[in-house]
Order: structure tokens, then C-alpha cells, then sequence
């Protein structure tokens, strides 16, 4: 297409003296990293220059992000970036004081973005570096971190694509789709990884959180968390082709300690590779409101997985674990194969006041890793005599996530 509008071009002088410009032609605004300094005016410039009906391209070269951004009320905008985008470390007080929320948890973000008819193409190039290992020391093994920031977060997006990015060493999560619908993400490749005494806790791949209509497909992530994370109120969810290394592989949760019910519906886990995991196919609740409803974990090659397939309804504390009413119902456990860690392949306590309803379980080989019969052990499942596997013995409530060894 050709553009006979006048070229708007946006100078500003980087720290080095170096001449950069946001250059709009048209519907275009095309950005030129500084080469040291601050990129984030010239990315804001751009967005504020293109945010309606526009083409906004990052050409090659490091961008320097030192500032929070948040565009969210882009419409009909591709954006394609070619570069390599550094979040600064120097400046850790700065993004603890000046990251936005993102309601959940008390969480926050280094970067919202939203509106309608996103495209957001990496092109393969793209290379998001976090400086991740100065917030995993700087975290020292912590919980969720107020201001420690999730690095993309899709907020408010209807109809946004995110493809081909690359993340390296991502401060906290590394995305994180809220308030959200009909989002697509292809082919990204993320990992996250402690070489200090610390871990890399929560350093998930993606969480998904009162959105529904998403799409996830071939990507590649090894992180200190939950690989693909199903949080509350998500609907709708389509997940195939994953390899989770480290991670916690495929889960649904946490849910069930918000205000009102917590409800996920309709997810499809397809053709995942666990390597290492946590756990592989799993489903994490408090012991809350609403419901878990009609998931499918299908076609998982699991190896040295902790403890694959494990159902609780008081994650993380282990207290009133029989007191929860959010049922787990018409969950497909199909074709899951491989080696757990030790010789448990599956602990599953239900709530005994909401009991787990239409469990189903087909072509399930799970080996202990030394190549022995793993245990499936199971507590308060209604179907429990058909539901095709075996239960070995009971599961008590507070049955841990991961085990330290044979039980
Ligand atoms: C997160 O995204 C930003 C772009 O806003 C990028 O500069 C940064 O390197 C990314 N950090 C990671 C991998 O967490
Ligand atoms: C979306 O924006 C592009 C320019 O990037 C424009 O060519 C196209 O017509 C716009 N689509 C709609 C539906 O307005
Ligand atoms: C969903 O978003 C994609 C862009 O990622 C778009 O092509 C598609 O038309 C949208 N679907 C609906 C039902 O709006
Ligand atoms: C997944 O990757 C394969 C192989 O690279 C590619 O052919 C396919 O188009 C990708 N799928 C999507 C949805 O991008
Ligand atoms: C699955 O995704 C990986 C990238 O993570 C890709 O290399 C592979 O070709 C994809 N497989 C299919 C069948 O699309
Ligand atoms: C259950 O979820 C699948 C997606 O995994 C969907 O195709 C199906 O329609 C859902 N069933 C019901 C009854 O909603
Ligand atoms: C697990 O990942 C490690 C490290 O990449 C690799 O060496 C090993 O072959 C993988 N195992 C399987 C069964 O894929
Ligand atoms: C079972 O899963 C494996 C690995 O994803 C796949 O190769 C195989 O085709 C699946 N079997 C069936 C019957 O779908």
C-alpha cells in the first residue's frame, strides 16, 4: 500500500549523543533502537502515534527498556518487532515502586498490553531479555513478589495474536492474559533458569485469568514454575504442542480463594512434553467456590516427572482439605506415558464435601523412573470403581505436591 502522507519523524538524541527516530509514514511508524539510554519514550512516542489502524515496526538492534508501558487501548495495530528488548537491573527500586497491578494476587506488570485487533510478531527474532537473575537473587526463593514484574501481560485484549518472541531470563512471569478474549499465541520459546543459590520460583510460562477463546500452540518453555497455568475463570482454553522443561507442566489452578466462585470450564491440554517436571498433568484448587469442569489432558510424553498426575482441593496449606466445595468434574486423563520420579504416579484427594465427579482415564503407562509399578492413590472420586485406572490405595488430604522420594 502506498502512503501519500507526510512523514512525522520523532528525533530524540540517545545518552550517547546517538540520533534516533520514530518515523511515521502513513500508517506506519517505524522505530530505530538508540543504542544506549532509554528507549521507552520512542516506544511510547510510537504507540501514541500508532495506535489506531496501524503498522508499528522495531527494526534490528537492542532496545533499552528502563520504564514501566502501558498501551491498552490499541485497535486494529500489528506490531512487529525485529529487535532484542533488555529490561534494565540497574534500577530494581524503580519497578518495585512504579510496576503496574494487575489485580491478581497483588501481582504487577512491566508491561500491559491492550484493545482490540492485536498482532504482536516476533518474526522470530525478537528477544525479550529480563535480566531475570538479578530478580531471582534479589527474590531469594520468595512467593509472589509485590512489584517483582510480569513481563507481557494482554490485559482488556479482544482478538490479540502474540507470535514468534523469544524470552530469555524473564524477571517474574513471563506472561500473564487478563480480562481477556479470543487471544492467540504461536510459536514462542521461553526459558528462565537460576545459576545462583536462589530458584527461579514463579517464573511461569503463562497464566490465563478471566478470559476465555485462547489459543496456544508449539511452544517451547523451561521455567522455575507452572508451564501453561489455568487460573480462575478461564474459559475455553486450547493448549497443543507444548514442552515444559523443569516446570509444572500443564495444571489448572490455583483457584478457589477469590471473593465469589472461582470457575474454570472447557480445557484442552494437547500433545505436551514434561521433562523434569513438578508434576504433569494436574489440577491445584483451594479449598474454595465454583467448579473445575470438563478438562482434557491428551497425548503426554512425561519423563522424570516428580509426581505426574496429582488432584488437590487445599493446594499449598493442606488444612480443610475436605471442606471445599468447588467440585473437579468430567476431567479425561487420555494416553499419558512415561516415568515418574519415584513411585507415585498419581495422588489425587477430593473434597469429601464436593467429591470429584466423572474422572475418566484411558491408556495411562506411567513407570517409575527405576522402571517399576507406580502407585495411583485416590480419595472421595464418585466414579472411582470405573474410572479406568486402578486405584492402589487412598490419598490423604494433605498429600504434598511434590514428594522427596518413595512413599
Ligand atoms: C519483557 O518485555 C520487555 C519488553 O517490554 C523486554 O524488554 C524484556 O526484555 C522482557 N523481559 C523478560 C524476558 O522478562
Ligand atoms: C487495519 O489497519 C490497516 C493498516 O495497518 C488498514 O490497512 C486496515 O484497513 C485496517 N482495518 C480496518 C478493518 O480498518
Ligand atoms: C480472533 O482473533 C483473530 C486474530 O488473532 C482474528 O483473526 C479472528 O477473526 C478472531 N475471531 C473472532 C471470532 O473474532
Ligand atoms: C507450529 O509449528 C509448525 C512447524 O514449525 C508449523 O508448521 C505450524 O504452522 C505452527 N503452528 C502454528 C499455529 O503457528
Ligand atoms: C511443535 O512446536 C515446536 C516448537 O516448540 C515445533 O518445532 C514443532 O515443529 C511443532 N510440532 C508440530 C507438529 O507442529
Ligand atoms: C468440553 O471442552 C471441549 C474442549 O476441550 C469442547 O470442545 C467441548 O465442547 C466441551 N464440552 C462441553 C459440554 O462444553
Ligand atoms: C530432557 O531434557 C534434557 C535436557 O534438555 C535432555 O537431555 C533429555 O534428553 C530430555 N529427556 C527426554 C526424555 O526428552
Ligand atoms: C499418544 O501420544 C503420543 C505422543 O504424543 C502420540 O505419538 C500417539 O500418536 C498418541 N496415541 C494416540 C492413540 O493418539
Amino acid at each position: 500500500m502506498k502512503f501519500l502522507g507526510i512523514a512525522i519523524i520523532t528525533t530524540i538524541i540517545g545518552a550517547g549523543g546517538a540520533l534516533a527516530e520514530v518515523v511515521k509514514d502513513g500508517s506506519v511508524c517505524t522505530v530505530t533502537p538508540l543504542g544506549s539510554g532509554d528507549d521507552t519514550p520512542q516506544i511510547k512516542k510510537a504507540f501514541q502515534q500508532c495506535q489506531t489502524d496501524s503498522q508499528i515496526i522495531f527494526q534490528e538492534g537492542t532496545y533499552n527498556i528502563r520504564q514501566v508501558m502501558e498501551f491498552t487501548n490499541l485497535k486494529n495495530v500489528s506490531i512487529d518487532i525485529y529487535g532484542k528488548w533488555v529490561w534494565s537491573a540497574d534500577n530494581l527500586q524503580y519497578w518495585i515502586g512504579n510496576t503496574l497491578p494487575v489485580t491478581y494476587a497483588g501481582l504487577h506488570t512491566g508491561w500491559k498490553l491492550g484493545g482490540t485487533d492485536i498482532a504482536l510478531r516476533g518474526h522470530g527474532k525478537a528477544l525479550f531479555d529480563g535480566n531475570g537473575q538479578v530478580w531471582i537473587d534479589e527474590n531469594k526463593d520468595g512467593s509472589n513478589r509485590k512489584g517483582r514484574p510480569i513481563n507481557l501481560t494482554i490485559w482488556k485484549g479482544t482478538n490479540v495474536l502474540v507470535d514468534g518472541i523469544t524470552w530469555r531470563q524473564a524477571q517474574f512471569w513471563h506472561t500473564f492474559v487478563a480480562y481477556s478474549k479470543n487471544v492467540t499465541m504461536t510459536n514462542l520459546d521461553m526459558a528462565t533458569w537460576s545459576t545462583s543459590r536462589w530458584s527461579s520460583v514463579n517464573t511461569d510460562g503463562v497464566d490465563t485469568w478471566n478470559s476465555e477463546d485462547v489459543t496456544i500452540r508449539n511452544w517451547t518453555v523451561k521455567c522455575g514454575d507452572d508451564c501453561i497455568s489455568v487460573k480462575a475463570n478461564s474459559k475455553n482454553i486450547d493448549v497443543r504442542n507444548v514442552t515444559c522443561y523443569e516446570s509444572g507442566c500443564a495444571v489448572i489452578g490455583s483457584l478457589g480463594n477469590g471473593n465469589g466462585a472461582d470457575t474454570v470450564d472447557n480445557v484442552l491440554f494437547q500433545d505436551f512434553r514434561c521433562n523434569h517436571s513438578s508434576n504433569a498433568a494436574w489440577i491445584k484448587t483451594y479449598p474454595g467456590q465454583g467448579h473445575v469442569r470438563n478438562v482434557t489432558f491428551r497425548n503426554f510424553v512425561i519423563s522424570d516427572v516428580n509426581q505426574p498426575i496429582y488432584v488437590s482441593p487445599c493446594i499449598y496449606s493442606g488444612q480443610n482439605c475436605d471442606g471445599s466445595r468447588l467440585p473437579i468434574e468430567d476431567i479425561t486423563w487420555s494416553n499419558i506415558t512415561g516415568t515418574a520420579r519415584y513411585n507415585v504416579a498419581a495422588g489425587m484427594h477430593c473434597s469429601s464435601a464436593a467429591p470429584c465427579k466423572n474422572f475418566k482415564f484411558e491408556n495411562i503407562d506411567i513407570k517409575t523412573k527405576a522402571g517399576g509399578a507406580a502407585k495411583v492413590l485416590c480419595s472421595n472420586i464418585k466414579n472411582q470403581a470405573d474410572m479406568g485406572l486402578k486405584c492402589t490405595g487412598t490419598c490423604p488430604g494433605n498429600w504434598p505436591q511434590e514428594l522427596d522420594g518413595n512413599r
